[in-house]
């Protein structure tokens, strides 16, 4: 990678690289630049986007790499993962504060980022010793049946850009782990904090080849030929954290080339705040599940049910404490709540939702759309015209209204009220997504009935819709994606089969339902 110094350079240099296919730099293909969202002055980065002949070599690298590193002992792979987590410790801060730069992510919330990837590597370092197959009794005698977990080759993988290391990091390390290759086409948000932490998997001992990075910006680039590159027969295996509308496209190459996809999508993540909840842990809670990240998590809240004899005292408190989030620039000033969208697609969309949620008939509880010095917010830290940030928004709604529908991936969130636990949960349900949920309550049937009847993959009690902890199965139900998992060791059924193997030592022929004692 080469650095010059950026034109702000108060925030340090610009970055440039390449795509990295099979351990070269290549510099094919125009150029892109990555910019801070807070200060779109400063440009982070500087990278080529690949076109398909770029994307396909990336590929046919990975192909070649296959085969050593399928063969490779699997706590040998693991011992590359235990380096991986070592380094990463070490580099934490460093990527942490490039984070805050590149996409916009409060500091301590970059540093979360970090510490998820390391969980993660520190996780998967030791499941190489634990990939564990199963003996399985045969119906004959002097016949052993046994099984293998085998990879399953060359895995594409698309990643969004608002966990630029953690979400990548769930993906590659079980990939690798289970000794799969890889062709990574990260988010055009954050090039160089995928750029940093692929190198880092180099300097852990992973051999080249192994992890392939393209970028590429936009629709039709690097992503989509990634993608299409499965009806070319060069990939075995896709992964994608990103919009339900591309994650359904996604599937459906992948469903016509038979191979299995894990689709992480979109979220509109219910939060219920029941009448006997302890008030003070539920604002707090429906706070940071609305606004950390402002709201650009796929795991934010975007509904907040709350039950009629208390709503209005919510409603104060919760207000209360919105209007003294401290949003601005998190490189300059480390008590920001929150930063800048990550992409102007972002701040766009965002805005957009004013209009079509007011004609719907929403009530606008705080929010003025985005601050500029014209229009400034009385929490802010830095310059709001330099980047692109958006007013915390609090919408009073009625279920079935579009914005309670709608992933709208910024800082805004519904409040809603409802009468009693039935209309919570059907109100928490009404939507098509099925991510992750939350109640606030100390009456055990309530919550027993909200995780039982939930349509969500993962449900909170007492507890925020975000955070998720490394090592537990993260992932969707409807809108939300097709079912499968990352993290913890449910995510290695998405990066295996399962090889079955019959032993047979009568040295004769013995036939499985015909020569059994039992016919
Ligand atoms: C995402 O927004 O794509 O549970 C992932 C959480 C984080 C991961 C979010 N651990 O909020």
């Amino acid at each position: 990678m080469r650095t010059e110094p950026a034109k702000r350079s108060k925030y340090g240099n610009t970055f440039s690289g390449g795509h990295l296919i099979g351990g070269e730099e290549v510099f094919a293909g125009p150029e892109f630049t990555s910019r801070n969202p807070s200060d779109l002055e400063d440009v982070v980065g500087v990278f080529p986007e690949a076109d398909k002949a770029t994307v396909r070599q990336a590929a046919l690298a990975a192909r070649e790499a296959f085969e050593a590193w399928s063969r490779t002992p699997a706590p040998v792979r693991g011992a590359v993962l235990a380096n991986l987590a070592r380094i990463l410790e070490r580099e934490k801060e460093t990527l942490a504060r490039l984070m805050t730069r590149e996409v916009g992510k409060s500091l301590k919330e970059a540093r979360g980022d970090v510490q998820e990837a390391i969980d993660t590597a520190i996780f998967f370092a030791s499941e190489g010793r634990r990939l564990y197959g199963q003996t399985v009794p045969s119906e004959m005698r002097n016949k052993e049946l046994y099984t293998f977990r085998r990879p399953l080759g060359v895995v594409g993988m698309i990643t969004a850009g608002n966990f630029p290391i953690a979400v990548p990091s769930w993906k590659l390390i079980p990939a690798v782990l289970t000794g799969n290759t890889v062709v990574w086409k990260p988010s055009e948000d954050a090039p160089v904090l995928s750029y940093v932490f692929a190198k880092l998997f180099e300097e852990a001992g992973l051999p080249p080849g192994v992890i392939n990075v393209v970028f590429g910006f936009g629709k039709d680039s690097a992503g989509q030929y990634l993608v299409e590159l499965m009806d070319e027969g060069l990939l075995n295996k896709f992964a994608f954290t990103g919009s339900t509308a591309v994650g359904r496209w996604i599937g459906e190459v992948a469903g016509r080339n038979l191979i299995r996809a894990t689709l992480e999508l979109g979220g509109k993540n219910p939060l219920v705040v029941m009448r006997d909840a302890d008030l003070d842990n539920a604002v707090e809670g429906a706070f940071f599940s609305a606004f950390a990240t402002g709201g650009q998590r796929c795991t934010s809240a975007g509904n907040i049910i709350v039950d009629a004899p208390i709503y209005e005292e919510f409603k104060r408190r919760f207000l209360e404490r919105v209007e003294a989030t401290v949003v601005g620039n998190p490189v300059l000033y480390e008590d920001v709540h929150y930063g800048p969208f990550f992409n102007e697609r972002f701040l766009n969309r965002w805005l957009e939702h004013y209009d079509w949620a007011a004609k719907d008939g929403a009530t606008l509880l705080v929010g003025q759309r985005r601050i500029t010095s014209d229009n400034p917010y009385p929490h802010f830290r830095g310059d709001p015209d330099a980047g692109w940030f958006g007013w915390p928004t609090v919408w009073e709604a009625r279920p079935g209204m579009r914005q309670t529908q709608e992933e709208i991936f910024g800082p805004t969130v519904n409040l809603i009220r409802v009468d009693g636990i039935d209309e919570a949960i059907q109100v928490a349900n009404d939507h098509p997504y099925g991510l992750s949920s939350a109640i606030y309550t100390n009456n055990r049937m309530w919550a027993y009935r909200f995780k039982t009847e939930i349509k969500a993959g993962m449900t909170n009690i007492n507890n925020t819709t975000v955070g998720a902890e490394a090592h537990m199965p993260f992932g969707g139900v409807r809108a939300s994606g097709n079912g499968g998992r990352e993290s913890g060791v449910w995510v290695i059924e998405e990066y295996t089969y399962w090889q079955a193997v019959n032993d047979e030592f009568s040295g004769k022929l013995q036939l499985a339902q015909m020569d059994t004692e039992y016919t």
